[in-house]
């Protein structure tokens, strides 16, 4: 078994075996058995290439055998940072078949989070472009290279270059070396949004994960007929799984590639793939729905569009199925495990007003106080979960796991929640340390600890404000030792460290002294209604003004 994974107790593996949760394949199987099935249906559409089930499995095994031959064995680790590609779900699908373990990077992140990835998990590879969106991965690949003694191989994609491998060279006509993979054993590591330091790292099984794409394609109807676009960024667990582009292979329909999801690429491909479901965050649902009437793209085939990852304002949701003649379904997820669904055959108000409901009827959720005692129905608590695919503790952290889990197993989410009559959730907020900008999660403390380096700066506190577009910002206070410096210099410095770039506080606030709690701690509430009421107050002049 992997080292650092908490697998789950005994008797409750027991029970997902016997309840038909875990249904004993492995992902790599999963693929293969599809191929057999229709070998001749199209399963993935992008960039002027079509490949059907039975060429992608083909290709999975080929370059399975070339990172073979590349000394890539079960258990290695390897860090993927790849865009929208087809190579990348080539790349996960080659690595399950080996059994090596794909770390998932999202192509925004830089220097500082690479080289801890690569680190942290000892990785033996790591697969990225060479040049893409103005960043020169190349560069960032041989540093990290440099620095890290397990790093043996940089493969890039799309361009060959001096001391790497050629990913294109890696399909090898050999055949593949069977490998013992079990349907138990870990897949890949997800990476969390974190609340504490660095991101922590999610092992997640074969079986468990293969449940979740199975329920996922029963809730959100995915079928043979359904053409799902992918807009986000594909290693995000959302994308990937809800029901992502996993969901879609498990239930035989085909998936099409975007490189972004601003309306110029996505409308068009809406229309010429007869795209019927796409996954999206708030603020591009906002995006979308404020231009999708003065366009001239054809939308008629869209049938559901998911919207999850941060909080869907009611006002917006309601907006989104007249506006695109299709069904709103809310995903409220984390690469942890859970994740709820609104239904399709809800009734407008559960749709538009709740997060939805947990995806299997052996999720446990409770809603408890600051000492753990569950509060009654509709009041709002802290969410804890477990179930039949929510892990039972993170790779290697067992000093976190133990305050991020209750003794008997259940994770504890860091949100605010209330759960109605129907057992369908709302969330209410946040207690954990951590900005949502649109999706994409940011741990304060690590922001800190970077700001913290630079030698002007004595202390510093992150907390989120309000944004109208990503429904949150991040706004750093900082007390300044003597020297004055500009915001702008601290910004720069932070890119300098190589911190992707969602991650740079969205303004400075130089401050003499924070505010404390009872307890003498930084009270980030005061923080936030700092922010809040300055930013009204500006809100209000330019009106007057205006
Ligand atoms: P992560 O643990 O990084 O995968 O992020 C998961 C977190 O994203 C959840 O714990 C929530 O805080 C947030 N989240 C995901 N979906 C929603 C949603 N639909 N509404 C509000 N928050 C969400
Ligand atoms: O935010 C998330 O992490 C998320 C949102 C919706 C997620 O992991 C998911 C669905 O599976």
């Amino acid at each position: 078994m992997l080292e650092g994974f908490v697998p789950w107790p005994k008797e409750r593996t027991k029970q997902y075996r016997e309840n038909g949760c875990w249904e004993g394949i492995t992902l790599g199987e999963m693929l293969s058995q599809r191929a057999e099935q229709f070998p001749n249906r199209i399963v993935i559409s992008a960039y002027g290439e079509q490949v059907t089930y039975r060429q992608l499995d083909d290709k999975t095994d080929e370059l399975a055998s070339g990172f073979q031959q590349l000394g890539i064995e079960k258990e290695d680790r390897v860090v993927v940072q790849l865009p929208n590609w087809i190579e990348f779900i080539e790349t996960c699908f080659a690595l399950y078949k080996i059994g090596a373990l794909p770390v998932f990077a999202l192509p925004s992140h830089r220097y500082v989070e690479i080289s801890y990835f690569c680190k942290f998990t000892e990785a033996k590879a790591y697969i990225c472009p060479k040049f893409y969106n103005s960043f020169d991965y190349e560069t960032l690949a041989k540093r990290v290279k440099s620095e890290t003694a397990s790093l043996q191989h940089i493969i890039l994609v799309g361009d060959d270059a001096e001391d790497c491998v050629s990913f294109s060279a890696l399909y090898a006509k050999k055949s593949l070396q069977t490998t013992d993979v079990k349907s138990s054993d870990v897949a890949f590591l997800q990476l969390s949004g974190g609340s504490t330091g660095l991101s922590k790292l999610i092992p997640r099984t074969h079986d468990e994960y293969i449940y979740t794409l199975k329920r996922s394609v029963e809730i959100c109807h995915v079928t043979e007929k359904t053409r799902f676009l992918v807009v986000l960024p594909i290693a995000h667990n959302y994308p990937m799984s809800s029901p992502g582009f996993l969901g879609i292979i498990y239930g035989g329909g085909r998936i099409i590639l975007s490189d972004g999801s601003s309306p110029d690429e996505a409308f068009p491909l809406i229309e010429k793939e007869q795209v019927t479901m796409c996954a999206l965050v708030p603020p591009i649902a906002i995006h979308w729905l404020s231009v999708a009437r003065n366009r001239q793209e054809d939308l008629s085939s869209l049938e559901v569009l998911l919207v999850g990852g941060s909080k869907l304002s009611a006002e917006v949701a309601k907006k989104i199925a007249p506006t695109f003649g299709c069904q709103l379904q809310q995903v409220f997820g984390m690469a942890e495990g859970l994740v709820n669904y609104t239904r399709l055959d809800d009734p407008e108000d559960l749709v538009v007003q709740t997060q939805g409901r947990p995806l299997s009827p052996y999720d446990e959720v409770k809603v408890v106080d600051e000492n753990d005692q569950e509060v009654p129905r509709n009041a709002v608590g802290h969410l804890l979960t477990r179930g039949p695919y929510t892990i039972q503790g993170y790779y290697k952290a067992p000093e976190h796991n133990a305050k991020a889990f209750t003794k008997d197993g259940f994770y504890r989410t860091g949100d605010l929640v209330s759960i109605n009559d129907l057992g369908y959730l709302t969330v209410e907020g946040r207690n954990k340390d951590q900005i949502n900008r649109g999706g994409e999660k940011i741990a304060a403390e690590e922001v800190e600890n970077h700001l913290l380096a630079h030698p002007s700066v004595l202390d510093v506190a992150i907390v989120a404000m309000p944004d109208e577009y990503l429904g949150e910002k991040s706004c750093a206070f900082v007390i300044l030792k003597d020297e004055k410096i500009k915001k702008r210099e601290l910004k720069a410095f932070l890119r300098e460290r190589g911190l992707a770039s969602y991650k740079i506080p969205d303004r400075i606030e130089w401050i003499d002294a924070f505010p404390k709690t009872h307890l003498g701690k930084v009270s980030k509430k005061d923080l936030r209604k700092y922010i809040q009421e300055k930013l009204n107050d500006q809100k209000s002049k330019v009106s007057v003004k205006g």
